[in-house]
């Protein structure tokens, strides 16, 4: 049942195939013929040199589409339409992410999709798809949603989230996610932003931040059925699920937040994002899109105080499953941990009293990064570190490397 492999898993988000612990060392010497090309650089000293790299030029944005090769044509993929949003899952639940191993891919749901990409003042048209001229089979994509972002040298930038890119697994190498990205970066440029922030398992230039990936197992058993987890050698399945037995009184009462507590939400969040350099901006209808909550998609409580009913504290996760890649047919339910801010208890009471919903809901592990405060409780909470590293990006303006610490911002 155990192997010499660290007891969790790689599994990370929005990355590529390999993780960055697999990359090799001089990944970051090694030639890259399209990054180079493009407006990306980390400042060499403390916030010197921070800022634009291109200035907005409007007038010279290309008018037309990137051109493709003979039997692809460009599509705009609408969510609403049953047909199209079909075309995209699969693609997706098909092709996208795997962790190093090949043991887990990504399965985004259909609602969890439409939850990401149809945000408020989104674009259609920058939910960017690539189609087989003669069937329509869509095999290539790319997405971004607007946002703001405020950087560490103070300044508020309206920004593209960029996300999702993903090529059919029969036309990979064939330099197809150089041009899904310049198109992207077209339609984004064509309205008027010129910056975008993005995350990615790999390792390409240049990584802002590389926090890394923890895991709190809750189902052991199937944690370890699916290979997700390993029993430490000399140790027991019982003994693991012992060790990793949940608190569920916490005495830390919690429901799940409604339509009237965003505006307090939103308060104690933008609060708590000013703590960080690179941190989104959300008005409170974003606040309300990313947070009310969504049945399997996304949940958030709140804490409220017992004698004035004022929202203290809000603690969520989202739910992404993935296939398990040995066993068809079988998904491993995770939680990532989201947005939340502790002010009347500690971040690790908050926590402790989400993981007991996440494994009555049914979640067999709850995932988080060592961003913002997360260091808080990870140890104590026996979360157990990840191989999986997420880099995080910024595209046309110079930022100083950053600690997982300073970083503010959760990517889907
Ligand atoms: S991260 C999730 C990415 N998706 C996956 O990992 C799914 C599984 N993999 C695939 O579908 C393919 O392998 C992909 C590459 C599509 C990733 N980010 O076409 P190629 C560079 C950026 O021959 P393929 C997410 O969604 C690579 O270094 N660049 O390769 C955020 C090389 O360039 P260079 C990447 O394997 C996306 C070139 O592509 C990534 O067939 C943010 C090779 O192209 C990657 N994850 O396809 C995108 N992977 O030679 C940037 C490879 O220079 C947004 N490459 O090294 C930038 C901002 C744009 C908006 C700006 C607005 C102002």
């Amino acid at each position: 049942m155990s192997h010499n492999h660290p007891h969790h898993h790689p599994h990370h988000h929005g990355g590529g195939c390999c993780g960055g612990h697999k990359a090799p060392a001089i990944a970051e010497e090694a030639s890259h013929d399209f990054w180079s090309t493009q407006p990306v650089a980390v400042a060499s000293g403390e916030s010197e040199g921070v800022g634009a790299i291109e200035k907005s030029k409007k007038e010279s944005v290309r008018q037309e589409s990137y051109p493709l090769p003979e039997e692809f044509e460009w599509c705009t993929v609408n969510l609403e339409n049953s047909d199209q949003m079909t075309r995209l899952y699969e693609l997706l639940t098909e092709n996208y992410v795997e962790d190093a191993d090949a043991l887990f891919r990504f399965d985004y749901s259909a609602e969890f999709l439409r939850w990401a990409l149809q945000t408020p003042g989104s674009f259609p048209e920058w939910l960017v798809g690539v189609q087989v001229r003669s069937s329509g089979k869509l095999v290539g994509f790319i997405s971004a949603i607007p946002g703001r972002m405020r950087f560490e040298d103070g300044k508020t930038v309206h920004v593209a989230e960029v996300n999702f890119l993903c090529v059919h697994k029969k036309l990979r190498s064939k330099r197809l996610a150089p041009v899904l990205i310049k198109e992207v970066t077209r339609r984004v440029n064509l309205r008027g932003i010129w910056q975008a922030v993005y995350t990615a398992g790999v390792n390409i230039p240049w990584p802002i931040a590389e926090p890394r990936y923890h895991h709190r197992l809750l189902n052991v058993k199937k944690l370890v059925d699916v290979g997700f987890a390993s029993i430490p050698d000399g140790s027991t399945l019982a003994r693991q699920t012992r060790l990793l037995k949940l608190n569920t009184e916490t005495g830390c009462q919690l429901r799940p937040m409604e339509r009237r507590h965003v505006k307090q939400v939103s308060a104690l969040l933008r609060e708590h994002l000013k703590k960080f350099k690179y941190a989104p901006e959300l008005s409170a209808d974003e606040v309300a899109h990313w947070l009310m909550p969504r049945d399997k998609v996304v949940y958030a409580f709140v804490k409220e105080d017992q004698a004035t009913n004022k929202v203290t504290d809000f603690v969520s996760f989202y739910a992404l499953p993935s296939s398990c890649l040995r066993q068809p047919g079988t998904k491993l339910e995770a939680a990532y941990m989201y947005y939340s801010v502790a002010t009347s208890v500690s971040l690790k009471t908050l926590v402790e009293a989400v993981l007991a919903v996440a494994l009555k809901e049914g979640f067999d592990v709850f995932n988080c990064l060592d961003i913002m405060d997360n260091s808080d409780f990870i140890e104590e909470l026996k979360f157990g570190r990840g191989d999986g590293i997420l880099h995080y990006y910024v595209y046309n303006y110079r930022l100083s490397k950053h600690s997982p610490k300073d970083i503010g911002l959760i990517l889907l």
